[in-house]
């Protein structure tokens, strides 16, 4: 196995790559000019000599046209915006590389699935569905979880969510979907919200969202972190192995850290107080070191099992129970260099799930069928032209030949006469394998699955597809109680905010489907009438089928952390004031570091702050611009007695209270004891940890350490 030592990112071709027979160079860059970094000059190389002022009639004339300079310098920048993508706008991405464990040949012959001695680069892009590019990261969302695998046989794009389930199941419903959930057209609001009557007009009107309405509303739709959500290919895939052999596959990727949330509160503050929170978490643990890490799952059927199950594989609605069909891990995937530049890469990778190579290949699943035809048609707006493919982000590692021609911004400079085939031409001489003039490789080519089908051609839903509440249950009773807690508030705060009664009352009845306790639930604040099935079942008629025996609750489906996930990249604020002990709070600081952890000294200003020991202490950040909701725990150092501290501080305060409402783990030692009183919270609450020593213990440290593992304390 290669080493990991070193981060490994893409090797984009520099030089020129020679096609086979015609030759087709990448564009020769022009290195004409070295100019030196300190020197300015225009896209056309001629030097400047002032970048300050325009060319004027005198010192106080007009701007002549004649300015050319200025001209070409504004123009670009008037250019400088592409259209945001459609869906998925707002996003964050990063370099690594991808291994496979060991050779899985006996299901597919994808070759970077085969070899393990093989890192293939990868670039990976996390993004949230509804909101514009500069909306926030921590918004009520599917978050899109899309790696573009550089492989020799060329690019493979897995294009997920972190839900394994989506909203509908045939794709000519996207537009509808889309156009609901984003904001309404008359006011343009709400920006990033899926609150809004819009939405659930359309969700109560089609039922088939209630399953993924279920997630959507749960803790995975407040992530807390990319680095700590789960990846899902979502539809049924195929593989195929070198001997034809077929069978269905859906993909996950499971994150090292663990699968962990914000809670709702929390989310909305941070949009205010970080809008770049998951972007900026990405980033830093990348920067320092802490490189990501998410092992990809498989769970595999045979072709012969395709109808063993209560519902149907095609149905990009439903998953395939973790007890059913267990997911096997097969190789990781580690994210350990970040992008140099946000848009070259993050904004102008191309994915498409139509990506793939010899060893992959699709199901009928009819949203996946229609997502092969919409990511390439998009990129022709977003990215102005069909050379997309030729931008060092969505450029391949393998060589790459065909007659495709011209277009806009075309980058590699094709050879020669001949730009079609067959030809007897571009060599020079007469070239035919069977009347081809191109080489037709055999087995080594892409060839679909030849799957026997008998269609009648009509436009219609196959009946397996019309149960719709069965799964939506399964996951409601998989959750723990404070996960049910949770998404039962989601969908009250969701609700609340819509000005049609009858759109409310439309959901606590499909709701009644799902779960009797969590239909009453959600209606109980919202002034509904009582939840009524049957008034769900009439208006959602048309698309009612027969309800399939329920499924046993799956552990895999809550997100509640049994035994510790190890702190490692999480954040503890330290709460430093005059009068703190100097040596508790490196005792601290040394025994996070051990664990993984990263600290910050936060001070009532940017001020140094004087020790009880004698002697200053640096801080990192002030009680203002860095309140709890940044961090996973809080720590309060033991002050020198008589000391001001930190109790007549109201914003530390409010930092302990918030901290504690929402879950997190809270220590306190010596003098500093009496703010968690003061903050209003009981000391004995779960998650908060006090000792009256000013000298922390081994002890304290590790039960400290211990706590912060569980991520979150629910208790009262
Ligand atoms: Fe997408 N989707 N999608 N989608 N999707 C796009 O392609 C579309 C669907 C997903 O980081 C667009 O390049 C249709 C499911 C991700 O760049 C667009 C349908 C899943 C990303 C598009 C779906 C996804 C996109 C917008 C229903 C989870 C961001 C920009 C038939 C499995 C990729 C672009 C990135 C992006 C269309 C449904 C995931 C418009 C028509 C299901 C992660 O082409």
């Amino acid at each position: 196995m290669v080493s990991t030592a070193e981060p490994v990112g893409i090797e984009l071709p520099a030089e020129t790559v020679e096609a086979p027979r015609q030759g087709v160079k990448q564009a020769a860059m022009a290195p004409a000019l070295d100019t030196p970094l300190d020197r300015l000059t225009t896209n056309q190389g001629l030097l400047l000599s002032d970048n300050h002022n325009s060319l004027k009639a005198g010192a106080r004339g007009p701007t002549l046209l004649e300015d050319f300079i200025l001209r070409e310098k504004i123009t670009h920048f008037d250019h400088e915006r592409i259209p945001e993508r459609a869906v998925h706008a707002r996003g964050a991405g990063a370099h690594g590389f991808f291994e496979v464990y060991q050779s899985e040949s006996a299901i597919t012959r994808a070759g970077f699935l085969c070899d393990p001695t093989v890192q293939t680069p990868v670039f990976a892009r996390f993004s949230t569905v509804a909101g514009s590019r500069g909306s926030a990261d921590t918004v009520r969302d599917a978050r899109g979880f899309a790696v573009k695998f550089y492989t020799p046989e060329g690019n493979v794009d897995l294009v997920g969510n972190n839900i394994p389930v989506f909203f509908i199941q045939d794709a000519i419903k996207f537009p509808d979907l889309i156009h609901a959930v984003k904001p309404e057209p008359d006011s343009e609001m709400p920006q990033a919200a899926s609150a809004h009557d819009t939405f659930w007009d359309f969700a109560t009107l089609m039922p088939e969202t209630t399953h993924m309405l279920m997630w959507v509303m749960s803790d995975r739709g407040i992530p807390r972190s990319l680095r700590m959500m789960e990846g899902f290919g979502v539809h049924t895939f195929r593989f195929v192995n070198a001997h034809g052999v077929s069978s269905f596959v859906k993909f996950h990727w499971k994150p090292k850290l663990g699968v962990h949330a914000l809670t709702w509160d929390e989310a909305q503050a941070l949009a205010g107080q970080d809008v770049d929170f998951h972007r900026r978490d990405l980033w830093e643990a990348i920067a320092s070191g802490q490189f990501p890490e998410w092992e990809l799952g498989v769970q595999v059927v045979p072709e012969a099992d395709e109808h063993r199950f209560s519902f149907d594989l095609l149905d990009p609605t439903k998953l395939i129970p973790e007890e059913l069909v267990p997911v096997r891990r097969i190789g990781r995937m580690v994210l350990n260099r970040n992008p140099d530049n946000f848009f070259a890469e993050t904004e102008q990778v191309a994915f498409h799930p139509g990506h793939l190579v010899p060893g992959i290949d699709f199901s009928n699943d009819p949203l996946l069928q229609g997502r092969l035809f919409s990511y390439t048609d998009t990129q022709l707006s977003r990215l102005g032209g069909a050379n997309f493919h030729e931008l060092p982000i969505n450029r391949g590692v393998c060589p790459m030949h065909n007659f495709q021609r011209d277009g806009m911004h075309r980058q590699s400079i094709g050879a020669g006469r001949v730009a079609y085939e067959p030809n007897t031409l571009a060599n020079g001489e007469e070239f035919r394998v069977d009347g081809r003039s191109f080489d037709p490789v055999g087995p080594a080519g892409f060839t679909s699955y030849p799957e026997a089908l008998e269609p009648p051609k009509l436009r219609a839903r196959s009946a397996s597809f019309d149960e719709h509440y069965a799964q939506a249950r399964l996951f409601w009773v998989s959750q723990s109680a404070p996960e049910k807690d949770h998404l039962v508030a989601a969908f009250q705060f969701e609700l609340s905010k819509l000005q049609t009664p009858a759109i409310r009352q439309r959901m606590v009845d499909t709701l009644a489907h799902v779960d009797a306790d969590l239909a009453q639930r959600v209606a109980a604040s919202l002034g509904t009438k009582p939840p009524d099935k049957a008034a769900a079942t009439a208006w959602a008629g048309f698309r009612e089928g027969p309800v399939t025996a329920d499924l046993a609750p799956s552990a895999a489906l809550s997100m509640v952390v049994e035994k510790s996930a190890g702190i490692a990249t999480r954040k503890v604020a330290i709460l430093v004031a005059d009068g703190v002990y100097g040596l508790a709070v490196q005792a601290m600081q040394k025994a996070l570091a051990a664990a993984g952890a990263r600290s910050t000294l936060v001070g009532p200003t940017l001020c140094r702050v004087l020790c009880a020991e004698g002697g200053h202490m640096a801080v990192d950040a002030t009680q203002d611009n860095a309140p709890s909701v940044l961090f996973d725990a809080l720590y309060l150092p033991p002050m020198a007695v008589g000391a001001d501290g930190l109790a007549g501080d109201p914003r530390a305060l409010r930092n302990v209270e918030q901290a504690c409402r929402h879950g997190k783990t809270v220590a306190a030692s010596g003098d500093s004891v009496r703010l968690i009183a003061a903050a209003g919270v009981d000391p004995k609450r779960a998650g908060v940890l006090v000792d009256a020593a000013d000298a922390v213990s081994d002890a304290f440290l590790a039960a400290f350490v211990m706590a912060m593992g569980q991520h979150r304390h629910w208790g009262a």
